[in-house]
Order: C-alpha cells, then sequence, then structure tokens
C-alpha cells in the first residue's frame, strides 16, 4: 500500500523480475544471505499479479529490464497519492534508471507531477500511509531534504505527515510496519520503541508482532482483504480475528533481496 488508501486501488502497476534478479541489492536482513532464485521468483511474481487480476484490478505489467537487477520494486520509484505523483530521486545510484519507464507508464494518469529536486533522496518504500496521515521514514535511502520535499507535496495536497526514524537494522519504513486498514498498524516486537508514530490517532490499534515474524509485517490491504506473506501464523490469526479475508502469497526469493508484498506494486485510482 504505502501511499494510496485502501479503497483507491482501481489499477496497479507492476514489473516481472528480471533474469539479472540474482544480483539484487540486499543487506540479508531476513535471510543468510542466501541469491534469489530467477525462476521461483518468477512464478513467485506471476501468483502476485494473478491476485490482483482476481480482486478484479486493472493490471499494466512493465517489462523486465535486466540492466537494473532491482527493477521489479516498483514502488520505490513513485509516490502516488489520490493520482497526484511526486518522482523521488531514488536513494540508491544503481536504481535511478528503472523510473524512466514508470514516468511514461504512470503519467497519462495523473492529476498532476512533481519531481524530487537535488540533492533530496527518498523511496517509496520509506512512506506509510496510515488512513489519511503519512509517516515518511527517514531510512538508508532517504534524507532530510528528500522527506521534507515529500512532506511539502503531501501538505500542499492538505495531508498531515511525521518523520519516523528507520532503526539502521531496517532498510525501509514499510519493511518494518504496514497499514492493512485504516485502524490497524502492524509492528514487530522489538521495534515498537524504535520506531515513533507521532499523532497517530486513538482509532488506530497497534498490533505487535513477535520478532520471527517480522517480514510478514508487511501487507497490503485491499477493502476488506489483506494479501500477507505465506508462513507468517501469527499474522494471518490476528488479521482473521480482526475480521479481514487473508491472501497468502509466496515471498521467499523477493525476501531474500529486502522486497516485501508492497515493494511489488504502485497504484492508482
Ligand atoms: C533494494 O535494495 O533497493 C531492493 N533490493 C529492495 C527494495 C525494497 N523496496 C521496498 O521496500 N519498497
Amino acid at each position: 500500500m504505502a501511499t494510496s488508501s485502501h479503497s483507491d486501488k482501481n489499477n496497479v502497476i507492476v514489473r516481472q523480475p528480471p533474469k539479472s534478479f540474482a544480483n539484487a541489492l540486499t543487506t540479508s536482513q531476513f535471510t543468510n544471505g542466501e541469491k534469489p532464485d530467477y525462476d521461483l521468483a518468477l512464478k513467485q511474481h506471476n501468483k502476485y499479479v494473478n491476485t490482483f487480476k482476481e480482486l478484479g484490478l486493472n493490471v499494466i505489467v512493465l517489462e523486465a529490464e535486466e540492466e537494473y537487477p532491482d527493477c521489479c520494486f516498483v514502488e520505490d520509484q513513485a509516490l502516488i497519492v489520490d493520482n497526484h505523483v511526486f518522482f523521488p530521486i531514488a536513494g540508491a545510484p544503481s536504481r535511478r534508471g528503472e523510473q524512466k519507464t514508470v514516468v511514461e507508464t504512470i503519467t497519462p494518469h495523473m492529476k498532476s507531477i512533481h519531481w524530487g529536486q537535488e540533492s533530496g533522496r527518498i523511496d517509496g518504500g520509506d512512506v506509510v500511509r496510515v488512513g489519511d496521515i503519512f509517516y515518511i521514514g527517514k531510512s538508508k535511502r532517504s534524507n532530510n531534504e528528500g522527506v521534507s520535499q515529500f512532506q511539502h507535496f503531501l501538505t500542499k495536497l492538505g495531508f498531515e505527515s511525521y518523520v519516523v526514524d528507520v532503526p539502521e537494522y531496517s532498510l525501509h519504513l514499510t519493511t518494518l510496519c504496514s497499514s492493512p486498514n485504516s485502524n490497524l498498524l502492524l509492528i514487530p516486537e522489538s521495534s515498537k520503541n524504535d520506531l515513533v508514530f507521532t499523532n497517530l490517532p486513538d482509532s488506530v490499534e497497534i498490533i505487535t508482532i513477535p520478532d520471527n515474524e517480522t517480514y510478514g509485517c508487511n501487507t497490503i490491504g485491499i477493502e476488506d482483504k489483506v494479501i500477507i506473506s505465506e508462513g507468517y501464523t501469527f499474522v494471518k490469526k490476528i488479521l482473521i480475528e480482526k475480521g479481514l479475508e487473508i491472501i497468502e502469497l509466496p515471498m521467499s526469493e523477493f525476501r531474500a533481496v529486502d522486497g516485501s508484498l508492497t515493494c511489488l506494486s504502485l497504484f492508482y485510482k
């Protein structure tokens, strides 16, 4: 989800992993450094795409770009808020060239277009929307200038936003948490004190997830359904108890390179 509201997900842009996927950037936050398997990643990606089709979304599949091993993580290349877009300068220099095709695809559908300026850095993975409040991660991939440019964009659109310091052990803010609907926020137990969500409304319940399911904290909410990563039993059980319908997807190959469910998609109305 990152920046779109739960009911605004009519169209989704995804990109298939390239054959060079084994060279994607990774801090091995969730693994022991194993390389991802391209064939399995493609199968997992196809399931991801089919899920959106089955949910009735219009799915736009971009072609893989071999020179960009991380190109399937389209979330990082555009911040779409109610069909207004902010194109950031991505934090990782090796990923900046991925943006061109994303820009060409999205631009015709947007009400307004805004560009990140030097020396600002921010990735889509740094942003979590909780209802109508935006939390912006100050992470390995963002800097104060990038965060403040995006906040300016949000302020002009009438949204409140707050900065959250992302701990060193994590890549992005979305790597650690998500808001599967406007009233829930999933956070791993040991990150609870590290992540400060200023002015979180009382209506939002924080669900603390055991640390061995940290990767499972990244989810995608679409209306009353939630897509979660396969194998996270606590996350699954608690979201079912909250009355949500769960769709589980295998994500092992994306997890190997620090990629979560939200990283693979960009939604717009
Ligand atoms: C990277 O390091 O940039 C990719 N391997 C993973 C990007 C994950 N994207 C995200 O959290 N939005």
